[in-house]
């Protein structure tokens, strides 16, 4: 199994697409171990967004995922499953995402981009103890669907 930390960042919820953004990753048939609404501070922001630091949007990134609520969650899903998410996701730049992804579809502008998605498995394991206690996951649960969307 494999897991991506997925980040509703600050215009997806300000514009009402938490629904709309989540169903697409219901619809597809992943499953979620976390999901909450918070605050992400400027320390967490800095720790999730390292390998950014020096970078010259940095500072602007970190505003930005901090100017107001996200809604961050856990999605599982077989081996793969992280490289799928990216793909629903599509370019870092909206402007340049194709149709029918969630930047492509609802997004125009890199500094809105809507969401963020793990890029490995390595950093869905570490943003996911980033942003989660163990305690708010639920590693393990049976969905009655889920024979219905693996073989
Ligand atoms: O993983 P992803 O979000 O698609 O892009 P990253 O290259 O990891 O950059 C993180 C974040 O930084 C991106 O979602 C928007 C912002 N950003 C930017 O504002 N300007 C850039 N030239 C590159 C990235
Ligand atoms: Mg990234």
């Amino acid at each position: 199994m494999e897991r991506a930390l997925i980040i509703l960042k600050p215009d997806a919820v300000q514009r009402g697409l938490v629904g709309p953004i989540l169903s697409r990753i219901e619809q597809r048939g992943l499953k979620l171990q976390g999901l909450k609404l918070m605050q992400v501070t400027e320390a967490l922001a800095r720790i999730h967004y390292g390998e950014h630091e020096g970078k010259p949007f940095f500072q602007g990134l970190v505003e930005y995922i901090t100017s107001a609520p996200v809604v961050v969650a856990v999605v599982v899903g077989k081996a793969g499953t992280v490289e799928m998410i990216r793909t629903m996701v599509g370019a870092t730049n909206p402007a340049k995402a194709a149709p029918g992804t969630i930047r492509g579809d609802f997004g125009v502008e890199i500094g809105r981009n809507l969401i963020h998605a793990s890029d490995s498995p390595e950093s869905g394991e570490r943003e996911t103890s980033i942003f989660f206690d163990d305690a708010e996951l639920i590693q393990q649960w049976d969905r009655a669907t889920d024979a219905w969307i693996y073989e």
